[in-house]
């Protein structure tokens, strides 16, 4: 991580690496825990690219932009150097706040940001977009968020039963039929969904929650082997222990912010307790 600017956190409840750049978690973990968010072995640490894993923040467009394929793909947010605006001890733990004022080409709007994010036993991420101008916009988000699991193979996705989605490998719309299960390429967006996940993982003996507001979508991505290869900076086996979740705006889930009006997207994270039933049904 040597390339990057980082904040460390530690208190009695829980561990975090934050870079400035992207305001990009790129660690966490309640104290005496496994790490729960996954970084890649072979992440690169280079100013203007988000490393592989962590928490990148898409915004203010989700995917490639909607008409202009030269703009970068997830928006800007998480490749530009985020101001630290404060840090200060609270009841859940740290908080930690950023900001980011964007002026870009390609968002012609005023707008401001903020990044909220509260290490400890649990960790709380808040993107705020506050709507400085005269004029509403619309923006597409998302908190990319990468999770280590033991093996992807072994792991289930709870909370997307019966939810339409947009199948990106293999095109087309579906609707999710029971739990998710990742056993090759996995590129989905599920629609109009606001409901808590649970990442039920037998190698572990553990259960990620995953509770949002703010988001109408939920992603669920793993590169499997070809893909990972191509990109270069997920390590050999690193899809393997891998699999995000992210809570998103995304696809026709995008959000109007009126002229004074504000978005807020916000996850939280927490690790349940080992579940004696997961190892039975594993
Ligand atoms: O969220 C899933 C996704 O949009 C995939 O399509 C995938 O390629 C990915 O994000 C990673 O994008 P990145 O630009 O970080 O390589």
């Amino acid at each position: 991580m040597d390339g990057f600017e980082k904040i460390e956190v530690e208190n009695e409840q829980g561990v975090a690496t934050i870079a400035l750049q992207g305001a990009q978690v790129l660690a966490w973990e309640p104290k005496g825990e496994r790490p729960v968010i996954w970084l890649s072995r072979e992440a690169r640490y280079v100013q203007g690219k988000s490393a592989r894993g962590g928490i990148p923040l898409c915004w203010p467009w989700f995917g490639p932009h909607p008409v202009e394929p030269s703009y970068p793909t997830h928006g800007f947010a998480r490749s530009l150097t985020w101001e630290l605006k404060g840090r200060e001890e609270v009841e859940a733990g740290t908080l930690v706040v950023f900001g980011l004022l964007p002026h870009e080409p390609s968002w012609p709007h005023s707008s401001e940001l903020e990044c909220r994010i509260s290490v400890g036993r649990k960790l709380e991420v808040e993107l705020v977009t506050y709507n400085r101008g005269d004029h509403p916009f619309t923006l597409g988000c998302a908190l990319h968020t990468y999770f280590s699991v033991s093996d992807v193979r072994k792991a289930k996705i709870l909370g997307l039963e019966g939810t339409r989605y947009l199948d990106k490998v293999n095109g087309g719309e579906r609707i999710q039929e029971g739990a998710v299960t990742i056993h090759s390429e996995v590129d989905r967006i599920y629609l109009d969904t606001a409901s808590t996940c649970l990442i039920e993982d037998p190698g572990w003996n553990r259960i990620i929650r995953i509770e949002k507001t703010g988001s109408r979508s939920t992603v669920v991505w793993n590169p499997w082997i070809e893909k990972a290869e191509k990109l270069g900076d997920m390590g050999k086996e690193g899809y393997l222990g891998m699999l995000c979740v992210e809570s998103c705006n995304a696809a026709q889930d995008v959000v109007t912010v009126p002229p004074s009006g504000e978005h807020r997207l916000k996850a939280v994270y927490s690790v349940l307790a080992s579940q004696p039933g997961l190892r039975r049904s594993a």
